[in-house]
């Protein structure tokens, strides 16, 4: 079969929810390449309606034993849910280890729940564009919630993060998680702060630090105060609360117009993203001739015959001129 004719029936299955179908297209969008690009290119129109939610936080936070919590909160409210876990610190396939921690037997069968770890890729900025359109699948195949468990540290992760529309940052008891946090400017966008392991000492003493730390931050805020809410994700404590929460928070996004700002935000990081992506690649393609002129126009900036300016400058025009010609000679054939 083509790739043509497989996308063919691939989208409908997706669309319908299709487990097998979602983890195959999931498969896809992690290998990359044209047949990922036209598969995403036929979902995106499908993607508006679910809710997606962004969990973040240092390694063995509860990160993922909370999402499989909130997993039976929601499905216990009717409401079906997909999860791409994004965390390169626990590198697992299939989602085994979240897997694990919601014992399959609760939701195998189970249609309204899909989840699935993405791998981690080389190339700097590739899991940010294939965890959006790993999101943008999830959203396609209907899910009213769609939650991006990754860990809150490189540029990738948080950039993974601006897709979500509602933030959760999931911290611990003691001081040294929430500096952390600060560091990573995680806290910056959290919507909804969540202290787990509350069951551990110190948790009250965490919740007003960070209560302390929120009020003196209140700049930029457009109308949002985000709440500090404890949880002990092992016993599903806190779970029905932090839903809650997070219906709270779709509803103040969409009686602000906050949604409409925050989508057009999202719209534009991920074109720009891939664009810089496009021309990354064109600056380097041995097809076009680029590489070449680009390698000698480097050796110029080395030895300051040319400036980086001027060299950026020269290429990318090429790169222009050479998309030019390319257009022209495929409008002609
Ligand atoms: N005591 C306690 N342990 C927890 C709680 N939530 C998670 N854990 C444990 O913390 C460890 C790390 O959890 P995990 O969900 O893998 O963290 P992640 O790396 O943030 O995804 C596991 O051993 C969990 O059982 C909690 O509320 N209380
Ligand atoms: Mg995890």
């Amino acid at each position: 079969m083509s790739a043509f004719s497989e996308i063919q029936s691939l989208v409908p299955a997706i669309r319908s929810g299709s487990i097998r179908a979602i983890a195959r297209g999931l498969s896809w969008i992690e290998a990359g390449g044209d047949r990922a690009e036209a598969l995403s290119e036929r979902l995106y129109q499908y993607t508006k309606g679910s809710s997606i939610l962004g969990i973040t936080g240092a390694p063995g936070a509860g990160k993922s034993t909370l999402v499989a919590a909130l997993i039976k909160e929601i499905r216990s409210r009717s409401f079906t849910v997909g999860v791409l876990a994004v965390d390169p610190s626990s590198p697992f396939s299939g989602g085994a280890i979240l897997g694990d921690r919601i014992r399959m037997n609760d939701v195998s069968g189970d249609e309204g729940v899909f989840i699935r770890s993405m791998a981690t890729r080389g190339v700097l900025g590739g899991l940010c564009r294939a965890a959006a359109d790993g999101v943008d699948l999830l959203c396609a195949s209907g899910k009213d919630f769609v939650i991006v468990e990754t860990v809150g540290v490189g540029q990738d992760e948080i950039d993974i993060m601006r897709l979500a529309h509602t933030t959760v940052v999931v911290s611990v008891p003691g001081l040294g998680d929430e500096v952390q946090a600060l560091k990573a400017g995680i806290i910056e966008i959290a919507d909804i702060h969540v202290v787990n392991k509350a069951d551990r000492e110190g948790a009250s003493q965490t919740i007003a630090e960070l209560q302390s730390l929120l009020a003196m931050k209140t700049a930029g805020r457009n109308g949002w105060n985000p709440p500090v809410l404890a949880s002990i994700a092992t016993e599903g404590v806190g779970m029905s609360q932090l839903l809650d929460l997070i219906e709270g928070h779709r509803m103040f996004l969409r009686t602000s117009g906050e949604m409409d700002r925050q989508l057009r935000i999202i719209a534009e990081a991920r074109v720009l993203n891939i664009a810089q992506h496009l021309l990354a690649q064109r600056f380097g393609d041995s097809k076009t001739g680029s590489e070449g002129f680009l390698r000698k126009q480097i050796e110029r900036v080395v030895v300051r015959e040319l400036s980086p300016h001027r060299c950026a400058r020269e290429v990318f025009d090429r790169t222009q001129y050479k998309t030019e010609q390319e257009t022209r000679l495929s409008s002609n054939v």
